[in-house]
C-alpha cells in the first residue's frame, strides 16, 4: 500500500475514473484538485463541493506545483501539459497504477483490440460459477479503484492501451493480449508500433502470459515469463479442431467442447472461448465449470446482438463494433437470404477503412453511412451507397425498403462520441428505432 499523505495530488478527467480516483484519495484523507479541459464534464455536478476544480482547459500552473498526476485515459500522456509536467520530474500515473499498489490479491488482466469484455465476462462468470469472490472491472466500465471496497479472491481487469500506458506496477497472475489490429490512430501518431508497445506492457512482471499464435502483435517480446501458454485458430495450445463437419475446442490435443453447444457463434468467439478456456485453466478453475459457462453464455448487449425480428426482417445491433476488425468479425458472421443493409460510421479515429471493401463486393449488400466519417466510409463502395448526415435518417430510409429475409446491421467500424456519449447510446437507439419502425 502506497502513502499519499501530505502530496499534492491533480486528477485529470471528471469521468467515471477520475470520480473513482477523488474517491479513492478521499477515503486516504488526500484532498486532490480536479482538472478537466472540457467545459461541461460529466461526472461535475458528482463532485464533493469541497473540492477544487478548473474545467475548460489543462492548468499549467496547478500541475507543475503538484507531486502526483492521475491522468484518466481519455487524455493522451502527449498533450503539451503533460509533456511539461513530465519533464519537470512530476510522476504521472493512471487509476490502474494506483489499484496494482493497493492490492496483493492474484489478477487476471485482459487487454486487445477486439473481444476483451467478452473474454472479461466469461471469465467473471467462470470464476463466479466456481464459488470465487471476485472483483472484475476496468475498461468494460466499472472503474477498477471501485473494486478494493469489497474484498476479493481474484481481480479480473479488462485494460485499454490508454489505461497501460500509465500502469507500472502490475504484476498479473495471468496477463493476456487477445489481438492487436488497427485502432486509435488519433492517439498513436507513431502508428502501430506505438499502439502494440502500450498493450505489451500488460506482460510485464506477468506470471502466465497468455498470447493469440496467430497474431505475432500478441506474442510477449521479453522473455523470461515462469508460463506461456497460446490460442489460436489451427496453432497453439489451445486451438480449434475440424472434425466430422463441425468445429471443436480443443484444449492441449484434447477435443472440449463442440462450438454447436455454445450460445455465441462466429470464429471469433470460438477464439474469444478458447482465451477464456485458457485463461481458466491458468487459474485452477475446475475445467467442469468453464465448460458449462462456454454453453451457457449468450453475449453481451450491443455486441452482434439480435434485438428485433419482425416480418422476416432481423436487426442486428453491434454498436461495439469500434474499428475496423471488429467490423470484418460482424461481416463474416452476418449470413441472410435478402437484402443486407448496412449501417457504417461514426469517428473512425483516423482508421484506415480499405480492409472493408472486400467483404462490400457482394450484390446483396446496401451500405448506409453517417456521422464524421460518412464521407471517408462512402468511397468504399459509393454505387451502393447512400449517405446520410444521422443514424436515425439511415435507418428511416432502410426500414421503408425492407423485405422477409433481409437484414439490417449496425456495424459502425467507429467511435460513437461524435454524436453519441457512448457505444451503448449508440447501440439504444437503434434498438429503439429498430422496434418503432422495423
Ligand atoms: N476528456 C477530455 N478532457 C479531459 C478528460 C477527458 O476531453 O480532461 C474526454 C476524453 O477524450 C474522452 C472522454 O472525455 O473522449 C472520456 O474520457 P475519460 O478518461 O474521462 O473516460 P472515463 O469516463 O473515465 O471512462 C474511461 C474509459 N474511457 C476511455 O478510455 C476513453 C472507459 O472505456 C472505461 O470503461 C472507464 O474509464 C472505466 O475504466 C470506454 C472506452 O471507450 C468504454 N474505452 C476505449 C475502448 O474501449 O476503445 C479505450
Ligand atoms: P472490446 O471490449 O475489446 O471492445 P467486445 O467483446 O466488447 O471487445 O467486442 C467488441 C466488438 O468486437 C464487437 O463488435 C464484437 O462482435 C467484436 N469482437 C469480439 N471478439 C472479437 C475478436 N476476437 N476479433 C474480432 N472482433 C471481435
Amino acid at each position: 500500500m502506497a502513502n499519499y499523505q501530505g502530496k499534492k495530488v491533480i486528477i485529470i478527467g471528471l469521468g467515471v475514473t477520475g470520480l473513482s480516483c477523488v474517491d479513492f484519495f478521499i477515503r486516504r484523507g488526500v484532498m486532490p484538485r480536479l482538472i478537466d479541459t472540457r467545459l461541461k464534464p460529466p461526472g461535475l455536478h458528482k463532485l464533493a463541493r469541497n473540492i477544487q476544480y478548473h474545467v475548460g482547459g489543462m492548468n499549467d500552473e496547478w500541475l507543475l506545483s503538484s507531486d502526483l498526476i492521475i491522468s484518466s485515459p481519455g487524455i493522451s500522456l502527449m498533450h503539451p501539459s503533460l509533456i511539461t509536467a513530465a519533464k519537470a520530474g512530476i510522476e504521472i500515473i493512471g487509476d490502474i497504477e494506483l489499484f496494482c499498489r493497493e492490492t496483493q490479491t492474484p489478477i487476471v488482466a485482459i487487454t486487445g483490440s477486439n473481444g476483451k469484455s467478452t473474454v472479461t465476462s466469461l471469465v467473471s462468470t467462470m470464476a463466479q460459477t466456481a464459488g470465487w469472490r471476485v472483483g472484475s472491472g476496468g475498461n468494460i466500465g466499472l472503474p477498477a479503484l471501485m473494486l478494493l471496497q469489497n474484498p476479493a479472491q481474484l481481480y479480473i481487469l479488462e485494460l485499454s492501451s490508454f489505461q497501460l500506458e500509465t500502469t507500472y506496477s502490475l504484476t498479473a497472475d495471468t496477463a493476456v493480449i487477445l489481438n492487436v489490429t488497427e485502432d486509435h490512430m488519433d492517439r498513436y501518431p507513431q502508428g502501430m508500433q506505438q499502439y502494440f508497445c502500450a498493450k505489451q506492457r500488460i506482460y510485464n512482471h506477468a506470471k502466465t502470459c497468455i498470447f493469440n499464435a496467430d497474431d505475432a502483435m500478441t506474442i510477449p517480446v521479453y522473455n523470461g515469463h515462469a508460463c506461456y501458454r497460446s490460442f489460436g485458430i489451427k496453432s497453439g495450445d489451445y486451438q480449434l479442431k475440424y472434425h466430422k463437419k463441425n468445429t471443436w475446442l480443443q484444449a492441449q490435443g484434447s477435443m472440449i467442447l463442440n462450438t454447436n453447444d455454445m450460445q455465441i457463434t462466429g470464429q471469433h468467439n470460438f477464439t474469444n472461448a478458447l482465451a477464456a478456456l485458457a485463461i481458466a485453466d491458468s487459474i485452477n478453475l475446475p475445467r467442469e465449470i468453464s465448460k458449462l459457462v462456454l454453453t451457457t453464455f449468450r453475449g453481451l448487449e450491443h455486441r452482434f446482438q439480435l434485438v428485433y425480428k419482425n416480418n422476416g426482417v432481423r436487426w442486428i445491433n453491434d454498436s461495439k463494433s469500434t474499428n475496423v476488425n471488429s467490423a470484418v468479425a460482424a461481416l463474416k458472421s452476418a449470413k441472410c437470404t435478402g437484402v443486407l443493409w448496412l449501417l457504417l460510421g461514426g469517428d473512425g479515429k483516423l482508421a484506415n477503412f480499405t480492409a472493408l471493401k472486400i467483404f462490400l463486393q457482394k450484390p446483396h449488400i446496401r451500405l448506409y453511412c453517417f456521422g464524421r466519417d460518412g464521407t471517408a466510409l462512402s468511397k468504399l463502395r459509393p454505387e451502393i451507397t447512400v449517405q446520410t448526415e444521422t443514424m436515425t435518417e439511415a435507418i428511416l430510409q432502410i426500414s421503408a425498403q425492407t423485405k422477409p429475409g433481409d437484414l439490417v446491421l449496425l456495424t459502425p467500424a467507429c467511435s460513437s462520441l461524435d454524436q453519441f456519449t457512448s457505444f451503448k447510446q449508440r447501440g439504444m437507439l437503434f434498438s429503439k428505432l429498430a422496434r418503432e419502425v422495423g
